[in-house]
């Protein structure tokens, strides 16, 4: 270090710095860093309705807790770049931190396989493997926007959707990969009557 005087003489100071090696630690000392991970066997889903599902999982830390989902006609291949990674839906994310994680999910539809992933986060984000399960009751067939009646709005999707390789897999009621004359006589069959 510079050092310079009050009349511009200049001069050197030396700091000596003294490092205290710790010596190494001996037997069984390993240093435990905890790091947030899902309980995959923890993971479990209960009050399965025809519209509602609830998921518990538990944390190795106090993280917070959501639930991407997506029906059986809804894509759910994982992608790590997207914010639900892959999924159609997400719960909100809790604000408070647990170990003990439940999600309710709901305006989930009748009859239908719904696949899901458990996401938690403190510093970083964990998501768990997959697991499904099926809501109880029956669909209604030809109810494309899923909102249990059989209607013109239902129609519009069906029109929309016309043709192979439908966007909206699910105006594809005879599950034969295409919107065609079979999807509108199905439509037609279970309109809602009044
Ligand atoms: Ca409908």
């Amino acid at each position: 270090m510079t050092l310079t005087d009050e009349y511009g003489a200049t001069g050197t100071d030396e700091a000596i710095v003294t490092i205290n090696e710790k010596p190494a630690p001996t037997g069984g000392g390993a240093v435990y860093i905890p790091t947030l991970s899902i309980s995959e066997t923890s993971i479990s889903t209960s009050a399965i309705g025809e519209d509602t599902a609830t998921i518990s999982w538990s944390t190795s830390l106090f993280s917070t807790s959501r639930v991407i989902y997506s029906d059986e006609e809804e894509s759910h291949s994982y992608k790590s770049d997207t914010p639900n990674y892959g999924y159609a839906h997400s719960t909100k994310e809790t604000s408070t931190k647990v170990t003990g994680h439940k999600v309710i999910l709901t305006d989930l539809y009748p009859g239908t396989i719904y696949y899901f992933r458990c996401v938690s986060k403190d510093s970083k984000e964990v998501v768990s493997a997959e697991y499904s399960f099926t809501t109880l009751g029956g669909k209604i067939l030809g109810d494309i926007n899923r909102d249990k009646k059989v209607d013109i709005f239902d129609f519009n999707l069906l029109i929309v959707n016309w043709g192979d390789s439908p966007k909206n897999r699910k105006a594809d009621l005879t599950k034969d990969g295409k919107v065609d004359i079979l999807d509108f006589n199905t439509l037609m069959v279970n309109w809602t009557k009044i």
